[in-house]
């Protein structure tokens, strides 16, 4: 199985050497890409054969690094990589959790996925991916990663491999829990579930979403917000006549910012937390300079592992997990 391995770092001419080692270009010839295609479409079914029998929701045993979006950047990945499980995940005691949004924005989208899909291949019941709000078809055309596939394959051989990889997005787990006491998701809680066995039920492959789970559609788009900020969009939702929207969710509130799912607030996440009898909840996608943040007085966790994201100042940061201890740390990548 090394040569999954070998070849997701080698694909894309990083040999662990560093960051200069990164290619500002890529100079594959027409025979590489073919070779890569037939690798990657393997690599996809493997791994979709895996990740079916991950479930919807991920049991995982700490100790666990957790990780936030990654955006295609590959140099802070193969750091990760380099300082922490430098011969492999099999080769340390501790479980390796990404919370999605591998793809877009970044210029290493396919090499991301690639990498990140050979350690599940090889690391089955130690690497665990879970679904972000990139991990989505329309999401994807908007922003960048079919054109990736594209630029780099050509069309025809591109929107193959862009169809497989959506094929391995369609079945990743929405969520997972860490010692049955920390929620973990890309985005966060749902209005539709209360019980987290009410997410076990989510159907599989889930092509779309929107139209066929809404605990799944809320947990890739729900947003926390302050007590102030929901009480602002509560007067506003009231003063634009709205009011049935607010008497029948109380803790949630239509998402006005993003024109689809709900707002939450921290009684939301007092009541999904008791209901569960879990301690906390981590989730990724917002950065928040230069680190990370705690909500919901001290609850809520959210972590960003791409660093200098959309060129900005931002540092890499991820969460060590053991024994319902939450520790944040920073990688200096750069
Ligand atoms: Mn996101």
């Amino acid at each position: 199985m090394d040569w999954i391995r070998d070849f997701a770092v080698a694909a894309c001419g990083v040999r662990l050497k560093g960051k200069n080692s990164l290619p500002k270009e890529l100079t594959w010839t027409e025979t590489d890409r073919e070779k890569l295609s037939t690798t990657i479409i393997k690599l996809c079914q493997d791994a979709q054969h895996l990740l079916q029998k991950d479930g919807r929701v991920i049991k995982v045993n700490s100790p666990t690094y957790v990780f936030g979006d990654i955006h295609g950047n590959l140099h802070d990945l193969i750091t990760y990589e380099q300082i922490l499980w430098d011969k492999g995940p099999a080769c340390v005691r501790t479980s390796i959790l990404f919370l999605g949004d591998y793809v877009d924005r970044g210029e290493f989208g396919i090499e991301c996925i690639m990498y990140l899909l050979a350690c599940k291949v090889l690391n089955p019941d130690k690497f665990y991916l879970l679904r972000g709000n990139h991990e989505l078809r329309p999401i994807q055309t908007v922003f960048t990663f079919q054109k990736e596939c594209f630029e780099k394959f050509g069309k025809n051989i591109g929107q193959t491999i862009w169809e497989k990889c959506n094929e391995v997005f369609d079945i990743l787990p929405l969520c997972a829990v860490i010692d049955d006491s920390v929620f973990i998701a890309h985005w966060c809680i749902p209005t539709s579930a209360t019980k987290i066995e009410e997410l076990y039920n989510i159907p599989v492959p889930l092509i779309n979403p929107e139209n066929k789970s809404p605990a799944a559609w809320e947990i890739l788009w729900n947003d926390p917000v302050s007590a102030k900020e929901f009480s602002d969009y509560a007067e506003m939702i009231r003063l634009q006549g709205e009011s049935s929207a607010l008497s029948s969710l109380q803790r949630f509130l239509p998402n006005t910012k993003r024109g689809t799912a709900y707002y939450f607030n921290e009684d939301a996440v007092a009541k999904f937390l008791s209901a569960n009898n879990f301690s906390h909840i981590i989730r990724a996608h917002e950065m928040f300079p230069p680190r990370y943040q705690f909500h919901m007085g001290g609850k809520v966790t959210s972590v960003f592992s791409s660093s200098k994201y959309c060129n900005g100042n931002n540092e890499a940061v991820a969460i060590f997990v053991e024994q319902q201890r939450i520790r944040v740390f920073q990688i200096q990548t750069w």
